[in-house]
């Protein structure tokens, strides 16, 4: 009721039709203009959009940082315009029209998709298709995680997304939706560009699923409407709000292209500029005569109307959160705001003497683990989980409670053996804000995360993936479980922090440059198998920090460095060992993270790596490892795939010890 008010409110100027036109003409002219992008969508789900942000989204345009405001994730990012014309047409101030003007061009707010950080108002990044969906299920989690902990005073509100025939024919919206409906996520609202046109041409050329059937078997309200009824769209998603204990789908029936005369409901609107008669026919056709860019004053006052609406609900917002007290108000932003970064680093340093002291053999997921119990209660809102592997790699702590469907107390999730939809997840639950999640899996089922990594790198979001079983070190599950290439996969990945620590010392180190790392995503690289303790006498200083540094320093200079990462540091101290034996001088350099010894200045890496000859050990494949050790070194590690055998007997059968090692630094020392 409330709403329909408000629509009232909205409308006393233009009508619905002229609303909707405005953003239809926007994005035709825009893409147009651009020579390049894709008018169909936005033309087709105007009204749609229409109906959502001037009756239903819950946002203020000033004030696009509202912690509680509605979430609107256009999953089908190749309708960029669409976005962006509505956060024109409502007012957000960093939208302007030279912006929409600049549609596609370098160093615009405008990119081809949407991308997160250009303007406000872009909650995600999107474009590879499905990615949208993934993020909106971890967004309307993390308002139910902090509704549970906030009161529905400070937070309280929806996530919608926008999606097309492409999200739901992509393979991670069935992990995204079928582990949406178990949680029972009810202000998770889909809106399907229901327009049965994709690329290639009718979606019937590729799919026949019932899509409704698909949702509703995944625990999921479902309904279908005419997306050009603004009056049936709203009824639609004024039902899907009263829907609390599932989320809802509303399939919007729609013509692609809507309005070009003679290109309205095919695919070659998808992904062209209409060109200039279409779009006169266009302008003709729908009544809408004004100059290309130009939206009339009665429209734009409308539109901007919509934009504002929520103002007097933002002010009482912002007097009930003044009520909290500070710390809780930051957390909500930032849960690793203040004192929390000082009781990390606190933490991580009393975990190093408490490790060193032990010197016991860990494995890195168990010292992860034990890292994790100690840091659980010193950061609020770290919200772990794990792809059905909870045992394996060492996410859930005796500390942890599980978030149950319907119930949002916990601090644990079971993602279930959805690895894409976690990763993907974990981004909205980032994004979101007020959560820091964490995520573990097989290292070599980055493979099946690797989309959304690649996202949390790009938008520079604070996600950790925990990532175990890194190597042959795995042993008898064999080479489909053995990862040999991803981690040099993941090392390509520009922003992504990539650290594979080699004992428990390090472990701690590396989980406190992740949790204070604000921008950017860590895969932590954990071991299986135990691995001795390297850092006897642990510095106060963290190390892991500068991404390499020197292990041992032979007295007397250096014959040669000896190069490793994660559990082949040891191996490289037991190969320098015996050098040491026979007079060869050997340096041992622990390499956790490239990404972080890259940026160091040169002085510090020249330090590091030495002059003289370079061994690199890793049990990984050798690409990348060329620029530490440059044309004349040696590597010892993989050359193909895995084996099934005991871990001890792998590293024997595929040269991967100590000696071959010593073998490499002896040949080099030799030919030099
Ligand atoms: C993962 C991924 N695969 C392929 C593409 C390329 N692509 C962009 S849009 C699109 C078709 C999408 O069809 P639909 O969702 O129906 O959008 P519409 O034609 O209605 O605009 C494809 C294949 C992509 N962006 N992401």
């Amino acid at each position: 009721m409330a709403e329909a008010l408000m629509q009232d409110q909205v409308l006393p100027q233009a009508t619905h039709h002229d609303m909707a036109n405005a953003i239809r003409a926007l994005a035709m002219d825009a893409v147009q203009k651009a020579a390049s992008g894709h008018p169909g969508m936005p033309m087709g789900i105007a009204d749609v959009a229409t109906v959502l942000f001037t009756r239903f989204l819950k946002f203020d345009a000033a004030h696009p940082e509202w912690p509680d405001r509605d979430r609107f994730v256009l999953s089908a990012g190749h309708g960029s315009m669409l976005l962006y014309a509505l956060l024109y047409l409502t007012g957000y101030p960093d939208m302007t029209l030279e912006e929409i003007k600049r549609f596609r061009q370098l160093g615009s707010r405008t990119a081809g998709h949407p991308e997160y950080g250009h303007a406000p108002g872009i909650e995600t990044t999107t474009g590879p298709l499905g990615q949208g969906i993934g993020n909106a299920v971890g967004m309307a989690l993390a308002e139910r995680l902090l509704n549970q902990r906030y009161g529905d005073e400070i937070v309280s509100h929806y996530t919608y997304c926008l999606v097309g025939d492409g999200c739901l024919m992509e393979g991670i919206s069935q992990e995204a939706i079928s582990f949406a409906g178990h949680l029972k996520l009810g202000r998770l609202i889909v809106l399907f560009d229901d327009n049965q046109i994709s690329i290639d041409g009718p979606t019937s050329l590729a799919i026949s699923d019932d899509q409704l059937e698909r949702f509703r078997a995944s625990n999921w309200h479902a309904a279908a409407v005419d997306g050009h009824d603004p009056e049936a769209v709203a009824l639609a998603i004024e039902n899907a709000r009263s829907v609390t204990d599932r989320p809802s789908i509303i399939a919007c029936r729609t013509v692609i292209g809507y309005g070009a005369p003679k290109k309205a409901g095919t695919a070659s609107t998808h992904g062209s500029p209409l060109g200039a008669e279409e779009v006169a026919g266009a302008r003709e056709k729908l009544g809408w005569p004004y100059e290309p860019f130009d939206v009339p004053e009665p429209v734009l006052a409308s539109w901007r109307m919509a934009g504002a609406r929520h103002r007097a609900a933002y002010e009482k917002w912002t007097e009930a959160a003044g009520r909290l007290d500070a710390t809780a108000r930051d957390h909500l932003i930032d849960p690793i705001a203040g004192k929390v970064c000082e009781e990390i680093a606190r933490t991580t340093a009393g975990l190093k003497t408490d490790f060193a002291a032990e010197g016991a053999k860990l494995a890195t997921r168990q010292s992860s683990q034990k890292v994790l119990e100690k840091l659980m209660p010193v950061v609020p809102n770290l919200i772990g989980g794990s792809a059905d592997l909870t045992g394996s790699v060492g996410t859930l702590t005796k500390l942890h409670t599980i978030v149950k469907p319907g119930d949002f107390a916990g601090n644990y999730i079971h993602y279930g053996v959805r690895e894409h939809a976690m990763a993907a997840a974990m981004n909205g639950l980032a994004l979101h804000g007020g959560i820091v999640p964490y995520g573990g899996t097989f290292l070599v089922f980055s493979d099946y995360c690797r989309p959304s990594i690649r996202l949390s790198a790009l938008m520079g979001q604070r996600v950790v993936y925990v990532m175990t079983h890194d190597s042959i070190g795995l042993g008898e599950d064999g080479p489909t479980h053995q990862p040999v290439e991803q981690l040099a996969a993941l090392r390509a990945m520009p922003h992504l922090l990539v650290m594979r620590p080699a004992d428990s010392v390090e472990c701690a180190e590396c989980w406190e440059i992740a949790l204070l790392t604000d921008d950017r995503p860590t895969i932590l690289v954990l071991t299986r198998q135990g691995v001795p303790l390297l850092r006897t006498a642990p510095t106060t200083e963290n190390l892991s920090a500068k991404g390499a540094y020197v292990l041992v320093e032979p007295e007397g200079g250096r014959d040669v460095t000896l190069l490793g990462t994660g559990s082949e540091v040891s191996l490289a101290l037991d190969a320098a060992k015996m050098l040491q034996g026979e007079g060869i001088r050997a340096a041992v350099v622990s390499m956790p993270c490239w990404e972080l010894f890259e940026v160091q200045d040169e002085r510090y890496r020249k330090a590091v790596l030495g002059e003289g000859p370079r061994v690199g050990v890793e049990a990984a494949v050798e690409f990348g490892w060329q620029e530490w050790l440059g044309s004349e070194g040696a590597f010892i590690g993989m050359r193909g795939f895995g084996a099934s055998a005991p871990a001890p007997d792998l590293y024997k059968h595929f040269g991967i010890t100590p000696e071959a090692v010593a073998a490499a630094a002896r040949d080099l020392i030799v030919k030099k």
